[in-house]
């Protein structure tokens, strides 16, 4: 369909003013803002995520692209209609306490939105405490943490100690990631790690299965 190709390219491109008029032009003709979103906006969000895991696209252009995204999604979400959208599964994101960081995160938390998933990003220099607080109000399928320290990743094992220590471990998933972190790492305090922000995608989709 010539209509969404224009919009997805567009989002590759990171034209948003440019998504933003093809998506109310889309609506003017007729399209169902169910369909835009999945064959248009989401379509091109999950091609950006490829090119950058294949080290064609960069962070910049990534952060205009879902830009992008988020122009078209302003128009069509108050325009859906209850079961139009279902989601993949819902996710607590957020880096770590003593961490700052929050790029990489925010990447992630972007593409698993893409993907379907519902996000609620709770920031960064987050500890177990606040993590155990947002578990018991969102009641989330899956935990994300990001560290960029060497000296905040052990903040994760806290976290997870924390959530078996309130019977929380066993009703959810853990996902973590960041520079400093590793399979070896997520296998010794029992969470699962992603490399990067597509991995993450792929990772969540598995866990969810
Ligand atoms: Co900082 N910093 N920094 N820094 N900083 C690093 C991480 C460092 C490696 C630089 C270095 O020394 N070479 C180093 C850490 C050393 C170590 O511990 N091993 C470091 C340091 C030391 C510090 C300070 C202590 C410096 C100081 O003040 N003396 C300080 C600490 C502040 C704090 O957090 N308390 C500090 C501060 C900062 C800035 C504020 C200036 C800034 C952060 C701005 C911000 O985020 N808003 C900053 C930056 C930008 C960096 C570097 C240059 C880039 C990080 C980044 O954003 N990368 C970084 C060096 C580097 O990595 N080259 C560095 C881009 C981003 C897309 O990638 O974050 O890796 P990344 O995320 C990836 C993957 O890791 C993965 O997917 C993402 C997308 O592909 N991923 C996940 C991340 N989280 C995931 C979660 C998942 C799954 C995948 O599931 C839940």
């Amino acid at each position: 369909n010539n209509m969404y190709e224009q919009i997805t390219e567009s989002l590759i491109k990171g034209r948003y003013t440019e998504v933003a008029e093809l998506t109310q032009k889309a609506l003017d003709e007729g399209y169902e803002p169910k369909e835009i979103i999945n064959e248009a906006l989401l379509t091109g969000m999950n091609e950006v995520g490829e090119l950058f895991s294949d080290g064609e696209m960069f962070v910049p252009e990534v952060l205009v692209a879902a830009k992008a995204m988020a122009s078209g999604m302003d128009l069509l979400k108050p325009l859906l209609k209850e079961g139009d959208v279902t989601s993949a599964g819902k996710c607590i994101f957020c880096t770590v306490k003593g961490d700052l960081h929050d790029i990489g995160k925010k990447l992630v938390a972007m593409m698993l939105e893409g993907a379907g998933y519902e996000i609620v990003d709770l920031g960064v220099d987050v500890g177990p405490e606040a993590i155990i607080e947002a578990v018991k109000e969102h009641q989330p399928d899956i935990i994300g943490m990001s560290a960029m320290l060497t000296t905040t990743m052990m903040s994760m094992k806290e976290t997870v100690e924390a959530l078996k220590e309130n019977g929380m471990y066993d009703k959810l998933q853990v996902m973590i990631g960041g520079a400093p972190v590793s399979t070896n790492y997520a296998d010794q305090i029992g969470a699962s790690f992603s490399a990067d922000a597509a991995a993450a995608v792929d990772l969540a989709n598995r866990l969810m299965a």
